[in-house]
């Protein structure tokens, strides 16, 4: 059990603090108020997804019932929560005859399918067009496995996958394991005997869990939710199946007409059914609606197909069921699936299909992705040709190869995937060796030709050409003009796309030859947009150390680094000769940080890229330098007005960094006023008083003095 828990649950007796009364010498009695306060709160915790109180109070009240039953075997039963950790070991499961056979249900794959089966419906309850449209059930498809529990005078006693739909195997001991079924049932129940309908399956974050689990216990994965529930279920030792996390989703009930009620009416509908269930104690699909006529189920399939990623649990389709139980049995059957009943399917989320190569993608932050190109396969309702394969460390846990018959997974929108490999149906060589060897991770980019990095401990690799790799192009440059880097005023998204597909910018330095007519050619760009572009740009030529190294886009170095940085160093040479250890040394800056440091500064492009910054007239040593040499040491500066270049941010950063205070207004103690366009009040006072009054370029002047 997990720790969120429900702070609403109902108000406690005073007798003692879990609300038991004193039960004197009758453990009996202890056994069972015990019983039923853990039922009450395994309901509450697996059924309801809403505990009643902390894991360790369940714990506490577990560990005191064992010890009772310990200290009384003879008042141990079977359907006391202590007995769902799993029983000794079968050698075979038992065969169970269905009394009631589990039906087998027909699949619609389509909207006139769909149609179809509501005219044959129509037709088998002789309606006609005049008469009103038919009440549906829906709900979703689990796609778990169907299993039928027999209760019998409200215990259960005997539970059976479907099999053939005639004869199962008796899972009794591994579904006792699991807490959403009920071992016995309330009063609202029924006595004698009838059967509840559902499906076994595992959620999606109890799936990830457990192959997180198997991983590091080195057993294998499961390939999916269903596969590892199926797999559970099928253990002949229970107590494997109580460590997995399996729920019971019930969804129909069988022979109940053979039962007698004693204060309640049986269920007129399928609704009416699963409603009851639900006060039974059994969990049943939330996502549940009755509508009417075909639109009602298609519509209903259009919203069940949009919540599906969200769901908890995988569905593989959508269920209608004629709703009134009495026109179920008018409409009866035939050959083995009942006439009533359809299963409206999801297009399928895996089909298979082969490798014809293995091509390595660069995407826009460098990540380096093995791609499979397959053979056009239709899956998750479209025609697949290519699919991921997540990383090399991934291909390797997978052993796909070149020429391998693959399962290929396309769920919703999300990228299709390669999921497993089929490793008999393999080509080999005449020697029965496989005929490709398995794919490494190649050491230079395929785009840039810069080196491809593996830093340890993770399963991407990345190209470390950022600035000069065209995958990266785009995403280097938008980072490159960003706010907090160069700051380039309307080199936005947009229009980096554009500079980029006219072929007008391959790399930073292209943006300072840029010409107003070259970006006024550019489409939706006027006269005035593309002259104030040109104006940002060269703007951004007299930038500080601490940008231009943020700008750079190295890798694992964000802001806050780039200035730390800029401080250390005072200058990009000393930045770039520095090894490892001088690296380390500065604060914050460990072996990952220094490592992308030196691998970037390693390569060749990168080098060039600066290069080429600085020859089309960007700078930013002097500035730094001079800003670092405590030159405005005890001086107090107010800034005013918009100065031509600098930011205030960056004019306020470059007093600081040589060693002065930035105020906000003039007195008598400021020691001179940085003014730029409409500066105002403070101007006029700072003249009043005989203070100096700089403009930006007498500022700078003085910083590099
Ligand atoms: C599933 N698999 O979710 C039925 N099912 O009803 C639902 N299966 C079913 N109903 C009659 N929701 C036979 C099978």
């Amino acid at each position: 059990m997990q720790d969120a828990f429900n702070f609403d649950a109902p108000p406690q007796q005073p007798a003692s603090a879990d609300g038991r009364k004193p039960m004197g010498d009758d453990p009996a009695a202890a056994i069972q108020q015990l019983r039923q306060l853990l039922e009450r709160y395994a309901h509450a915790y697996y059924v309801c997804d809403a505990p009643e109180v902390p894991d360790a109070e369940y714990d506490r009240l577990y560990r005191e019932l064992e010890a009772l039953e310990a200290a009384h075997p003879a008042l141990v039963t079977d359907d006391s929560p202590t007995q769902r950790i799993g029983a000794p070991p079968l050698s075979a499961f038992e065969q169970v005859l269905h009394r009631v056979p589990m039906l087998s249900i027909n699949n619609a794959f389509s909207a006139e399918e769909v149609e179809a089966f509501d005219q044959r419906c129509r037709d088998g309850l002789g309606l006609s067009i005049g008469d009103s449209p038919i009440d549906y059930a829906c709900e979703p498809k689990f796609d778990g496995l169907a299993i039928s529990l027999v209760y019998q005078d409200r215990r259960f006693v005997q539970g059976a996958t479907r099999g053939d739909g005639t004869t199962g195997e008796d899972v009794t001991l591994n579904l006792r394991t699991i807490h959403s079924i009920p071992l016995h049932l309330s009063a609202k129940a029924p006595i004698g005997r009838f059967e509840v309908r559902g499906e076994v399956l595992i959620r999606r974050e109890d799936f990830a869990r457990l192959n997180a689990d198997q991983e590091a216990a080195g057993e294998k994965r499961f390939a999916n939710p269903r596969n590892a529930a199926a797999g559970s279920l099928r253990q002949l030792d229970s107590a494997i199946t109580a460590s997995r996390p399996l729920t019971f989703f019930a969804y129909g009930i069988a022979g109940l007409e053979a039962v007698s009620f004693t204060d309640a009416s049986l269920p007129t509908t399928q609704s009416d059914i699963l409603s009851w269930l639900a006060t039974l104690g059994f969990r049943v699909a939330e996502t549940r609606a009755v509508v009417s006529g075909a639109p009602g189920l298609l519509a209903y399939y259009d919203q069940m197909a949009q919540k599906r990623p969200g769901l908890a649990y995988d569905i593989d389709g959508v269920v209608y069921k004629v709703n009134r139980l009495d026109q179920q049995v008018r409409l009866g059957f035939v050959s083995r699936a009942p006439r009533f009943v359809i299963a409206h399917k999801f297009p399928a989320e895996e089909a298979l299909s082969r490798v014809l190569e293995i091509a390595v993608q660069i995407g826009r932050t460098g990540a380096v992705t093995p791609v499979a190109r397959l053979e056009p396969i239709f899956v998750g309702g479209v025609t697949v040709t290519n699919a991921t394969l997540h990383n090399f460390i991934e291909i390797a846990r997978k052993d796909i190869r070149v020429g391998d018959t693959v399962v290929v997974r396309r769920a919703g929108d999300v990228i299709p995937e390669v999921v497993s490999s089929l490793p008999d149906r393999r080509p080999l060589d005449e020697h029965g060796q496989p005929l490709y060897a398995l794919m490494r991770c190649p050491e230079i980019c395929p785009e840039c030709g810069s080196h491809v990095e593996l830093p340890p401990d993770e399963a991407v690799a990345r190209c470390t050409g950022g600035l000069v790799c065209p995958a990266q192009r785009k995403q280097a440059l938008k980072h490159y003009a960003s706010r907090r880097a160069m700051d380039i005023e309307g080199l936005g998204e947009k229009v980096v796309d554009q500079l980029v597909e006219a072929g007008l910018v391959h790399s930073p330095a292209d943006l300072y030859g840029l010409t107003v007519s070259q970006l006024a050619a550019l489409d939706r760009f006027a006269e005035k947009s593309a002259e104030n572009l040109v104006v940002a740009i060269r703007r951004s030529c007299n930038t500080r150390l601490e940008r231009l190294i943020y700008a750079l886009g190295i890798r694992n170095v964000g802001e806050q680094t780039a200035k730390d940085l800029a401080r250390h160093f005072g200058s990009l040479d000393s930045l770039m000769s520095a090894d490892l250890d001088r690296l380390m040394q500065v604060p914050d800056v460990g072996p990952v940080v220094a490592d992308s440091i030196m691998a970037f500064f390693a390569e060749a492009h990168n080098r060039e890229v600066i290069e080429r910054l600085r020859n089309a007239g960007v700078h930013w040593e002097d500035v730094a330098l001079a800003a670092s040499s405590g030159l405005l040491n005890g001086k107090t500066v107010v800034l005013t007005g918009t100065l031509p270049t600098l930011t205030r941010e960056d004019a306020k950063a470059l007093v600081e960094a040589a060693g002065g205070k930035v105020a906000g207004s003039v007195s008598a103690k400021t020691s001179f006023v940085v003014a730029g366009d409409a500066a105002g009040a403070k101007l006029e006072k700072a003249q009043s008083l005989g203070i100096e009054i700089l403009d930006e370029a007498t500022f700078l002047q003085r910083l590099q003095s």
